[in-house]
């Protein structure tokens, strides 16, 4: 997709400030620092619309940006950045969790792990919430330019085994810096928005005929 419009709309701290439009939402997950609003970034094109920091837990709130009308990406809030207070954890936990569990507009979570390093505990417990609220997730391996290529599938592999991939959910590669992966990141956010819009189409069909 090539996005002309992207606007950042909200900083949520609660449900309260999600948008009631009912647009489909397609959430970022991962530990702080891992890329997820360079993630943003590279897809749409913006240098700094999502604000990246080399500071881990630079966002705390859920960060929701339009994109065309169409859909938003919400950025959550990292995890496992180690000075935060537990009291801080707790709250975070409760968020996320609500968000995942009861969000009607979730249609898919964007889950990033850091391609160099086997993915931490925190990533399987995020992975594992995943699973058990069914949200339809894709698991992001990112940072890839900065291991050889030749090291790539012995690093996926790593990816794959320690968070237990379900056979249904993908994998993909990607870099914020070389773009590496972005058509297919694209394709797979798409196919979850045609599955949304097909079902439109076959309510109108039905309530036609
Ligand atoms: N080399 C390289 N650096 C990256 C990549 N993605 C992100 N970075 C860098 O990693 C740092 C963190 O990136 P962010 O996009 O701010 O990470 P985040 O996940 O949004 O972090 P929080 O908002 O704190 O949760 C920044 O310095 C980015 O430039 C990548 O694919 N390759
Ligand atoms: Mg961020």
């Amino acid at each position: 997709m090539k996005v002309h419009n992207a606007q950042f709309i909200i900083s949520a701290v609660g449900p309260k400030q999600y948008p009631e439009d009912g647009l489909p939402e397609i959430a970022l997950a991962g530990r702080s620092n891992v890329g997820k609003s360079s993630l943003i970034n590279a897809l749409i094109d913006r240098k700094n619309l999502a604000r990246t920091s080399s500071k881990p837990g630079k966002t705390q709130t859920l960060n929701y940006y339009n994109i065309e009308n169409l859909f938003y990406f919400v950025d959550l809030p990292g995890y496992g950045f180690a000075r935060v207070s537990k009291t801080e954890k707790a709250k975070w936990g409760k968020m996320i969790e609500e968000y995942l569990s009861k969000r009607e507009t979730l249609q898919m979570v964007m889950h990033l792990v850091d391609l160099r390093h086997p993915p931490s505990v925190d990533d399987c417990v995020m992975y594992d919430w995943l699973v058990h609220y069914q949200v339809p997730t894709m698991v992001i391996a990112t940072k890839a330019d900065k291991i050889s290529k030749g090291q790539w599938q012995k690093h996926l592999k790593v990816v794959k085994d320690t968070l237990k991939l379900r056979a249904h959910t993908p994998l993909y590669l990607f870099s914020a810096e070389t773009k590496l992966g972005k058509e297919e990141v694209w394709k797979g956010i798409e196919s979850y928005l045609d599955t949304e819009q097909q079902q439109e189409d076959a309510i109108v069909i039905e309530n036609e005929s």
